[in-house]
């Protein structure tokens, strides 16, 4: 009786071991939006995506809504190995990390989407990924994105007289600066996390974004205008922390390269499908008045010599030439 008994108690610590074992590992993610945003949607499908190819068991734990901060916050996390293992953020976000990511998601980079994701579905960004890791210790995965990036004001702008001199927000690295600037327009490093109330008490008085995070975080509330500059296509890196990488066995690293190289595709495909729907969604909800820009061509002869230089600076011409070749 006493063995029988001895059986059973091993068969269930076996039991619990494998349990708590297959559960071992839990990878935290974070998002600055909500359920409805692409970004979330996209983790979302890489989760799902990694335990379809790992044979074992991965807890996925993702954070919405800013709970863990915003993308400024999440590279150093990344790169420290800490708070979060993978996330989805814009290269300009990670430039105190390593300089030249921002030049994928530099302003103008893209003739239109057949170009965008000609770029992103090779391996021409090869060179700045090695850099990334090297300096940042942060690994590219996938790439998703897909948002058009206009620029959005409380007050209209129609062409570049109105320009000339708008107050207005950009992301941390400093070729958006140069770029905006080189425009005539009056641009600022601001935090994503304080643009709303930038706006709201007229320190700035508008900035540039995608339709789906204009959505998901309201900025029409205080920008009602958009002004269709088309000014970029959004590459968004899925990005897991090297530290984190490398804790993971063979097979489950596999498992995430694969799945972020899918999910990447998944969210180009859904968000760029829906950048034209929201837009018109909030159109029709008199959240947006649209207007075009009168003088788009010239905007593009401005930022070329600035792109030049700036790739020139990094040594990275030859590889600013193979991206508008492709
Ligand atoms: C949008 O929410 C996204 O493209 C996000 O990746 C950027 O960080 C953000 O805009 C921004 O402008 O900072």
């Amino acid at each position: 009786k006493g063995l029988v008994r001895a059986a059973a108690i091993v068969a269930t610590v076996t039991a619990t071991f494998t349990a708590a074992q297959a559960q071992d590992i839990t990878l935290r993610g974070a998002s600055q939006f909500d359920e409805n945003h692409a970004f979330t949607k996209t983790m979302e499908r890489f989760a799902e995506l990694t335990n379809e190819y790992y044979d074992g068991e991965v807890a996925f734990d993702l954070r919405l809504n800013g709970e863990l901060g915003m993308e400024a916050d999440y590279v150093t996390f990344l790169q420290q190995g800490v708070a979060i293992d993978y996330t989805i953020m814009a290269p300009s976000n990670m430039a105190t990390f390593a300089p030249s990511i921002p030049l994928m998601d530099m302003p103008f980079l893209f003739r239109d989407q057949a170009h965008w994701e000609a770029v992103l579905s090779s391996d021409v960004l090869k060179p700045l990924e090695e850099e990334l890791l090297e300096k940042a210790d942060i690994m590219i995965v996938g790439y998703t994105g897909g948002g058009v990036r206009n620029v959005i004001s409380n007050k209209p702008i129609s062409n570049l007289e109105e320009l000339a001199g708008f107050k207005m927000r950009v992301m941390g690295a400093p070729i958006q600066a140069q770029i905006f600037s080189a425009l005539t327009a009056a641009p600022s490093a601001i935090s994503y996390s304080e643009v709303y109330n930038a706006i709201q008490t007229g320190v700035i008085d508008g900035f540039e974004n995608e339709a789906a995070s204009i959505q998901n975080l309201k900025f029409y509330e205080v920008a009602p205008y958009l002004t269709l500059t088309k000014h970029a296509i959004t590459v968004r890196p899925i990005v897991v922390s090297g530290k984190s990488f490398r804790n993971m066995p063979e097979d489950l690293q596999a498992a995430v390269m694969k799945a972020g190289e899918e999910a990447g595709a998944f969210g180009r495909e859904l968000e760029s499908r829906e950048d034209g729907e929201k837009l018109q969604e909030m159109v029709d909800a008199g959240q947006l008045t649209l207007q075009e820009f009168a003088e788009r061509d010239q905007l593009l002869e401005m930022v070329v010599p600035v792109q030049d230089d700036y790739a020139a600076e990094l040594g990275a011409t030859e590889l600013l030439t193979a991206i508008r070749a492709k």
